[in-house]
């Protein structure tokens, strides 16, 4: 796990993402696509999206940016005790829409990037390498949990 004064870096910067979560998370998103477009192909709800101001302007997006990110947040501010939250995240991931770890780092690379653009002032070289530890906490966990639902 992480020490008290990571965890305090991570929800410190959590906190300035949080007011804005939803232009974060639609970042994210697109990044995602754009960066690895086999993920966007995992989405039958947002297949027909092709370009970029076609997924800029989509509230689909938007709003699933905004749902990735929130249950994230639930996840960080559990610390090391975020169990009971991944495992319903890490069966549906795992057993219904078939999302490979890799893909989980590569989202957990964007997400780091987009925070550092989005707030230079306040993610430091200890916030940023706080982030990165506690989301391969996440990436870890969900793994385990990956195996043991058989994926
Ligand atoms: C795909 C990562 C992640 C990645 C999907 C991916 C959408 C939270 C990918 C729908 C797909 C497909 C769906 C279904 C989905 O289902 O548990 O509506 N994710 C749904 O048809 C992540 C991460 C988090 C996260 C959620 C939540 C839901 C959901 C919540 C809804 C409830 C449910 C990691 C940051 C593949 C493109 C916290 C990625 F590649 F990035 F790893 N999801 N998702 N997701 Fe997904």
């Amino acid at each position: 796990g992480l020490s008290d004064a990571e965890w305090n870096h991570v929800l410190g910067i959590w906190a300035k993402v949080e007011p804005d979560l939803s232009a974060h998370g639609q970042e994210v998103i697109i990044r995602l696509f754009q960066l690895h477009p086999e993920t966007q192909e995992r989405f039958a709800k947002f297949k027909n999206l092709k370009t970029i101001d076609e997924l800029k302007s989509s509230e689909e997006v938007k709003k699933h940016g905004t749902t990735v990110l929130t249950a994230l947040g639930k996840i960080l501010k559990l610390k090391n005790s975020h169990e009971p939250e991944l495992k319903p995240l890490a069966e549906s991931h795992a057993t219904k829409h078939k999302i490979p770890v890799k893909y989980l780092e590569f989202i957990c690379e964007i997400i780091v990037k987009v925070i550092a653009e989005k707030h230079p002032s306040d993610f430091g070289a200890d916030s940023q390498a706080a982030m990165r530890k506690a989301l391969e906490l996440f990436r870890n966990d969900m793994a385990s949990k990956y195996k043991e639902f058989g994926f």
